[in-house]
């Protein structure tokens, strides 16, 4: 059985999807948010998760927080640590401890759009097309190893919301399948870049048609 924990900072709907996907040889152990108020943590606890809240507010530094942290994921002994709209900069050391077993869902089709306000920065860019990354966490920020990405049009009259409503639909989509295929042990990252092992042919290292409403 392969444990995970999950970093939420706010709503946890990607979480809730990893959760409802049922995922065969995977166990969400704890959900975890450096925001108290964070409403993932009442949906954690709804399907009977541990949610705890540890708030980077009452910590001197980035260091100091991201060492509390890693000693209360710990504690769950997780195989897989899932960032799931956790908006708190990891730091290196932090990074390191998890590496090859962190994946983050970014907004946006990386290696376009990093870091904060993506969609907004994708409307004020004009592009036609948005999308979703689920990637393996390095230090640098959002440039890790792509394990899956969607794509959605960005339509006439979108504004950040519509944009944001519609690429979050295939987040709930590809995260649990990213987290699905590792739980599988069937990510491979060389050089740099992810194949999926065992593919079948027209479902896997996809490249996504835009995706209708
Ligand atoms: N940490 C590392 N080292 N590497 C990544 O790829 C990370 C990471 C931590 C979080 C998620 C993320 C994203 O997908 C993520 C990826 C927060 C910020 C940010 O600037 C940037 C990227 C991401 C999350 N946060 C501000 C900070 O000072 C705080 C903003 C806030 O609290 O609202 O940490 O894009
Ligand atoms: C998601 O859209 C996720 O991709 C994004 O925040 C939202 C969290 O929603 N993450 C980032 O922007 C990271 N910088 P959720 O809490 O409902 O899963």
């Amino acid at each position: 059985m392969k444990r995970i924990v999950i970093l939420i900072s706010g709503r946890g709907s990607n979480m809730e999807a990893i959760v409802r996907a049922q995922i065969p040889g995977a166990q969400v152990q704890a959900v975890i948010s450096n925001r108290p108020d964070a409403k993932g943590l009442e949906i954690a606890r709804s399907f009977g998760i541990a949610a705890v809240a540890l708030d980077h507010k009452a910590y001197a530094g980035r260091d100091e927080f991201d060492a509390a942290l890693a000693a209360e994921i710990d504690r769950f002994s997780p195989d897989l640590l899932v960032l799931a709209g956790y908006m708190r900069i990891l730091s290196d050391g932090f990074v390191r401890h998890y590496a090859g077993r962190m994946l983050n869902i970014h907004p946006s089709l990386l290696p376009c759009f990093t870091g904060l306000h993506t969609h907004r920065r994708a409307i004020e860019a004009g592009v036609k097309v948005a999308g979703t990354t689920v990637h393996f966490v390095i230090p640098e920020l959002d440039a890790g190893p792509i394990v899956i990405q969607a794509v959605v049009p960005v339509l006439p009259g979108d504004d950040e919301d519509s944009l944001a409503a519609r690429v979050l639909k295939q987040e709930h989509r590809i995260y649990p399948q990213a987290v699905r295929w590792f739980v599988e042990d069937r990510l491979v990252i060389e050089n740099g870049r992810v194949t999926v092992r065992d593919a079948q042919a027209g479902s896997e290292g996809w490249s996504v048609p835009p995706v209708e409403d």
